[in-house]
């Protein structure tokens, strides 16, 4: 899997992408991950990647040359993209299916937005499909196209340890997370449930069932109604 990113600051994508799973995934071969400088596709003695908006009001808005301009030479290098995904409060928002949904695409291109948005021109020829992270605002794009990639790196072949970890994680099936206990089994006087030690492997699988109802239901209850 190929993931251009496109970003006004493109130093905040870049750190966190050589860590963790994300870094695992590049190192095996999983995902190749590419983050492209708006400003190296300014013109002119600025390189100006934004300008105030027609009409008036706060904020700058990302103008849509430097963007056309650094698509046009990501689909020359590596062909067209299957996604062009632009990242803002204002889209689809992101969750598990979506996550798995993307993880199957061979080339997903990212758009971070900075600023008060970006041209609607770029919106209406170019991206094919607008993505938030919540219900909450971010000043920018970068943020999110981190948690996205890292939700879709995951998801890779070969990059979890565990192949079957991924789908026993929170949401994969609708449910949160069962408790996790690890060693030592007695620590400050508190202990681990004696079940997880028993070694009878059905009787786990049902106090993690319960346990994994009872938490969605107190937590999430939202989850439970579809
Ligand atoms: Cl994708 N962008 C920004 N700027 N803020 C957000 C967001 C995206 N998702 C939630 N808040």
């Amino acid at each position: 899997m190929r993931i251009d990113v496109i970003a006004a600051l493109p130093d905040i994508v870049r750190g966190p992408i050589q860590h963790s799973i994300v870094g695992r995934a590049q190192e095996k071969g999983a995902v190749a991950i590419e983050v492209h400088d708006l400003r190296d596709y300014a013109e002119g003695k600025h390189r100006q990647i934004d300008d105030y908006p027609f009409g008036g009001g706060a904020g700058m808005v990302l103008k849509p040359e430097p963007i056309f301009a650094c698509l046009d030479a990501v689909a020359d290098a590596h062909g067209d993209p299957d996604e062009v995904i632009f990242l803002t409060p204002d889209g689809q928002p992101f969750d598990q299916p979506m996550a798995n949904e993307l993880s199957m695409v061979d080339h997903l291109v990212l758009l971070a937005g900075h600023y008060k948005g970006v041209d609607q021109r770029v919106r209406d020829e170019r991206v094919t499909r607008e993505v938030s992270i919540g219900d909450y605002v971010l000043s920018g794009g970068e943020l999110p196209a981190l948690v996205l990639i890292d939700a879709v790196a995951r998801l890779q072949p070969g990059v979890l340890g565990d192949t079957s970890s991924a789908l026993t994680d929170s949401f994969q099936d609708g449910l949160l997370d069962a408790p996790v206990y690890t060693r030592p089994a007695e620590y400050r006087g508190l202990t681990v449930p004696a079940v997880l030690r028993s070694g009878n492997h059905a009787a786990i699988a049902e106090w993690r069932d319960t346990h994994r109802i009872e938490k969605t239901r107190r937590r999430r209850p939202d989850l439970l109604t579809d």
